[in-house]
This record gives C-alpha cells, structure tokens and sequence, in this order.
C-alpha cells in the first residue's frame, strides 16, 4: 500500500486551475490486469514489437498479428476500470475545463465513464478496412473469422490501432497539443514517456507554463519536468489526491 503523500501544494494548484489536463499510458489500466508494454511483465518483454505492431508485421503476417490482438482483446474484455480510471470520470464535472488524453486502446476510461477524450494510439474495439479506411466498433471475442474481411469489399481489415512508423490522426495529435498548450496543470499517469510524439506532451505543457504532476511507480525521462511527482500505483495515488481535493472544494463551499 503506498503511504499517505503530502498533497497540500497540489490541491492548492488544483483549486486554482481553471483547465486540468491528464495523459494516461498503460499503467493506468495496470491494476485493472491489463498489461503494460515495457515493464517486467511488459508485453514487450515477451513479444518482439516489430514483429507484431508494425505495417510491415501485419502485410507479411496477418494472421500472426490477429491472433496477438485477438489474445489482447480476450484479456482487456474482462477487465473493468479501476479506482484511478474512477477519478479520471469524476474528473469531468470538477475541474472548469478538464481534458483527457491517452495513449491506451483499451476503452476502459470510457467504461470509467469518461465521455471526452482523444485516443492517440486509437481503440482495439475498432477495426479498420484496408482498402477503403472505414471504421466499424466491434467488440465480438473471438471475432468469427481471424484475419476479419470487410463486410462490404472483402479486404482485410485491421485493428484500428497506431502501430510504430505509422503517424497519429493528425486531427487528434494537433487537438493533443492545443490542449497540453493550454492547461495550467498537466497530470502525466502511467506512461514511460519514450513513445513520440505522446512523450512530447508533457513537455510542451511545461513550455507553456503549466504544472506537471506525474504519477508512476519508477522515474521517467519526465521526471525531471515534473513539479510534483507521487512515486506509486494511479489506482492509490488519485482517489487519495482525489479525497483531499472533495475536502478542500468542500471547506471553500461551506
Ligand atoms: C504504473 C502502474 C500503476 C505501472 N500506476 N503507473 C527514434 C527516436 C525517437 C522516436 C522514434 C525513433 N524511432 C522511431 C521513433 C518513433 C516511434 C517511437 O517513439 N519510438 C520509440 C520507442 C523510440 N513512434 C512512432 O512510430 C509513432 N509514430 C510516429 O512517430 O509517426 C511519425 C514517424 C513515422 C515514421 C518514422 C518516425 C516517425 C507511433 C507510436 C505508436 C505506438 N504504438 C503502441 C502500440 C499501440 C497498439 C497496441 O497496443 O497494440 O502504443 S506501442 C505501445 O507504447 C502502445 C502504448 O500506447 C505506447 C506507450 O506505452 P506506455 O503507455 O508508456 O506503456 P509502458 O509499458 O511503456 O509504460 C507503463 C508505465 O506505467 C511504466 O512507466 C510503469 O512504471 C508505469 N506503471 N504500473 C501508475 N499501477
């Protein structure tokens, strides 16, 4: 259990912030069960990353590559949000302006309750056609066929995910990027902050004067921008900082 951190500078900040941001990486959905992709038992660790979340991975193997998301949508199908995805929901009804952002596809914010974010990585409940590009939410495990073919042409379809040396939805990366610009605090959970441009967040936040606060276990590349920086699990680490917020928002109130 993590030990009670001193709160006290943040929850100042956090009363006084008019836009709160947050970025989440996959050790959010850690204590859901859901893997992450460089720690011990990352993903990464087990499976080699070119092999399975590249282009050229899925053109000279489909098949392989359907079958390691086939697995990962078995596993994320029944997982269920955790106390930080909680907060995060909350979230959107406490702070003024409140943005979420994550790098994760496994839609467990939006099972949180989160009804805004931007996916930077995109969703695994999405498949995509190969040929045409449309999008179509499926959340079928197992899928009947593996490789899916498009209902309506018959290409291959994909896991409407971003795989590495591909590019982000301009769209969303450019929405990312306003946002990170125009926060006052920026909160920074469960990622490793080595994947670009997502790491770059962060950083352009701090540029433009917002607060960093980082949320992780272990130190990050991020670390040293962070204003403040709570050394444990998200699922811990919100409700607690989340507790003191309700007090605080409650004494100013009453
Ligand atoms: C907890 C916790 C708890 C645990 N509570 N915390 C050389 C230099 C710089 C850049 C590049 C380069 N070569 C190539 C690039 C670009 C590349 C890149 O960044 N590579 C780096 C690895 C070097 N980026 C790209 O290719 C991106 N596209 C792009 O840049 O386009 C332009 C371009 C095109 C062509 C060439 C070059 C540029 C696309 C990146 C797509 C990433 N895709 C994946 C897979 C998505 C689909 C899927 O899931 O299958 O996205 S990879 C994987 O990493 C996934 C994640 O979203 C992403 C980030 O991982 P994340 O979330 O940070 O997880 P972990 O596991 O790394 O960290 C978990 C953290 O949680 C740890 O810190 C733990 O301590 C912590 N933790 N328990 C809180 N309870």
């Amino acid at each position: 259990m993590t030990e009670k951190p001193e709160t006290g500078a943040l929850i100042a900040v956090l009363t006084r912030a008019k836009h709160v941001a947050v970025s989440t990486g996959a050790g959010i959905s850690a204590e859901s069960g859901i893997p992450t992709f460089r720690g011990k038992e990352g993903l990464w660790k087990k499976y080699r990353a070119e092999e399975l979340a590249t282009p050229t991975a899925f053109t000279q193997n489909p098949e392989l590559v359907w079958e390691f998301y086939e697995w990962r949508r078995g596993i994320i199908a029944e997982k269920v949000p955790n106390p930080g995805h909680k907060v995060l929901a909350r979230w959107e009804n406490v702070f003024p302006v409140f943005s979420l952002i994550t790098q994760n596809i496994d839609g467990l914010h939006q099972k949180a309750g989160s009804t805004d974010m931007l996916e930077l990585h995109g969703n695994i409940w999405k498949l995509r056609c190969t040929e045409e590009g449309t999008v179509s939410e499926n959340h079928q495990t197992p899928l009947e066929e593996v490789p899916p073919l498009c209902p309506d042409c018959g290409a291959l379809l994909r896991p409407h995910v971003v795989w590495f040396g591909e590019s982000l939805s301009p769209t969303v990366l450019h929405k990312a990027f306003q946002l990170s610009s125009e926060c006052d605090v920026m909160f920074v959970i469960g990622t490793s902050a080595l994947v670009q441009p997502a790491a770059s967040l962060p950083l352009s936040a701090a540029e433009a004067g917002a607060k960093i606060v980082e949320i992780n276990p272990d130190p990050t590349p991020l670390t040293p921008y962070a204003d403040f920086s709570f050394r444990g699990k998200a699922g811990e680490i919100l409700p607690l900082i989340d507790e003191e917020l309700k007090k605080e928002l409650q004494s100013k109130k009453g």
